[in-house]
């Protein structure tokens, strides 16, 4: 294959995640001290299948998970657990082979509380909470692959 020279083509994607309090009944089930039930992902925007050109996601989880390193090879891209505390996520996404594109790393803090400007309506959602990013995925002078991809539609 052959790089489009003088090319670029960006990509958004979200990466973020939603939290809500456990009830009462759930956290009989749960283990001791879990009060959350979360969910970290990456996904297209506007339902765009992003799993045409990204390969999988890891996802790595606090210490304090049982197997924190979570590899996600097909949609959805995300990982739902329980838990007590917020913590940085490292997520790293693999591109299709056909790319020859390297793998990218992102952070996001997982968010459990309500705070911040939204805190007032999340207190109102009963503790329910989001957090999301939006990302651009840059590829510059793509391979013919990648740069088809994108031009199809
Ligand atoms: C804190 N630095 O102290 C953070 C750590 C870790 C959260 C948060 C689950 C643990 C398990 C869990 O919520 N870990 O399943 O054992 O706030």
């Amino acid at each position: 294959g052959t790089r489009v020279s003088k090319c670029q083509i960006s990509r958004p994607i979200l990466i973020g995640n939603d939290a809500k309090p456990l009830t009462p009944e759930e956290r009989a089930h749960a283990h001791t001290d879990h009060t959350h039930t979360w969910r970290i992902f990456v996904e297209g925007v506007d339902g765009e299948d992003i799993s045409k050109w990204i390969k999988k996601v890891v996802f790595k989880l606090h210490d304090t998970y049982n197997n924190s390193t979570r590899s996600i090879e097909s949609l959805p891209f995300e990982v739902i657990e329980t838990g007590w505390g917020e913590f940085d996520i490292m997520i790293r996404i693999f591109f299709m082979p056909e790319t020859h594109e390297k793998s990218l790393t992102f952070y996001h803090r997982l968010k459990l509380h309500p705070y911040g400007p939204r805190m007032e309506e999340e207190k109102a959602a009963g503790g329910l909470v989001e957090s999301v990013q939006y990302e651009e995925i840059v590829f510059n002078e793509p391979f013919e692959y990648t740069y088809k991809l994108f031009s199809e539609n």
